[in-house]
């Protein structure tokens, strides 16, 4: 079986560095007696990809560790769910209710592809001691945070997780099969958008060396997997409730006194619903929300705003913002909709420097959890009391709220199915 080699610019300190954190994990795995590789919630392909990975590195450096792959909420999208099935079925899904009665059953809880203090996985909701929390391989850009894991590698200029995965995989000289260099393979290319986006030479390196090994027809058989009836059906209601809104020019913009920062004191009277929020977290609030400063940078062309008021599944949203974020002069593709009791926002942008992720944690603020990108963030605001008509009283509410944080006007929008439509 082939070997992946390192880039020929590694540096012998990261290999050694390398090195010594998977000898660490080694030893501290060595006697456990159930550990769980957590995916986030609504596991997409870098996060499947990643999860596999460790999954299968954890058997090579324990042969016979007792390991199982997991993740909380919903794998969605039909490419995802194929590639989960053909890649990784054995994968377990732990449903949030019941994950303070499983969690506790693992001596070791591995994260992929998201952190501790991250809201989007099953220890957001559960007392689990941290010093389990062995390790967190991550790219998403980190909170100032004391909860950690033991071995905590965050890497926010990387562009998939599946890319440090396939560092580790290398150093630990691992041998690779087609299903695995498969799996990193398209995890990174789902991730990054084929290269194109939010790319260091890593991720260069280790899509080239994957790409060789790639199982190509299976590879297919994720890609282009025939779509349920549903997809469309979801698509053509998006399409009914998008909006496009204009950008103001730039002339109107000068100065741009009006795009105040967060309201603040509005953020506070809202208040929160979620007690089991950790008493951690609360603690943090105040360093977090300066750190949830949005600087407003207005929009060109158009925004492009869904509204999905009944979902099928979680990641429908962000399966629709990449649809939108195609239309030509849209520079900002939001999808905001609703999933069982709970808001779900998802942003993109195609401004490379746009801070996305911290304008969509400058909204949610304390009503949910939010995280992502420059370019591509999503968020969750649980409504679990509220009734249906509440929670779409509260979906129309967030629309003029990101307007405003693009300094685009609520007037200034269309229906982008009127024929009169720009
Ligand atoms: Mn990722």
């Amino acid at each position: 079986m082939p070997h992946l080699t390192l880039p020929a610019d590694f540096s012998a300190q990261r290999k050694s560095a390398g090195e010594r954190r998977i000898q660490q994990l080694r030893s501290l795995l060595a006697d456990r007696r159930n550990i769980l590789v957590l995916m986030h919630n609504d596991p997409d392909p870098d996060a499947i990809a990643a999860g596999y990975a460790l999954e299968k590195l954890i058997r090579y450096l324990i042969p016979g560790a007792p390991i199982t792959l997991g993740h909380g909420g919903m794998i969605g999208r039909a490419e995802n769910r194929t590639m989960a099935q053909l890649i990784a079925p054995h994968a377990v899904r732990i449903p949030t209710p019941t994950a303070a009665e499983a969690l506790p059953a693992y001596d070791a809880i591995l994260l992929v592809d998201t952190q501790p203090s991250a809201g989007n996985h099953l220890l957001y909701a559960v007392e689990y001691p941290m010093d389990q929390v062995i390790l967190a391989i991550d790219h998403h850009p980190p909170r100032r945070s004391q909860i950690r894991a033991i071995l905590q590698d965050v890497r926010p200029e990387v562009g998939a997780a599946a890319t440090l995965l396939a560092e580790y995989v290398a150093i630990a000289e691992m041998p690779i099969d087609a299903l695995l260099a498969t799996a990193l393979f398209y995890g990174i290319k789902a991730d990054t958008r084929g290269l194109s986006r939010h790319t260091i030479d890593l991720d260069i390196w280790a899509y080239t060396t994957l790409r060789n090994l790639v199982d190509t027809e299976l590879l297919s058989q994720i890609e282009h997997v025939q779509l349920p009836r549903n997809y469309f059906r979801g698509i053509s209601d998006a399409l009914m409730n998008t909006m496009l809104y204009q950008c103001p020019n730039a002339t109107q913009t000068t100065g741009g006194k009006e795009l105040s920062p967060v309201d603040k004191s509005e953020e506070a009277e809202r208040g929160t619903d979620d007690d089991q929020e950790e008493i951690k977290q609360e603690e943090n609030r105040q360093e977090e929300n300066r750190e949830d400063e949005y600087d407003e940078q207005p929009c060109l062309g158009y925004v492009s705003m869904s509204l999905l008021f009944m979902m099928e599944r979680p990641d429908m949203a962000s399966e629709m913002a990449d649809l939108m974020l195609r239309m030509e002069d849209v520079s900002w593709a939001i999808c905001l909709g609703i999933f069982e009791d709970r808001l779900v926002i998802s942003v993109r942008t195609d401004k490379s420097n746009a801070q996305a992720g911290r304008m969509v944690r400058s909204i949610v603020g304390k009503n949910g959890t939010a995280g992502g990108h420059d370019t591509m963030a999503g968020g969750r605001i649980h409504l679990s009391n509220a009734t249906p008509a509440q929670r779409i009283a509260e979906l129309h509410a967030l629309v003029p709220r990101f307007l405003h944080k693009l300094g685009a006007g609520e007037a200034a929008g269309m229906p982008l199915l009127d024929k009169r439509a720009p």
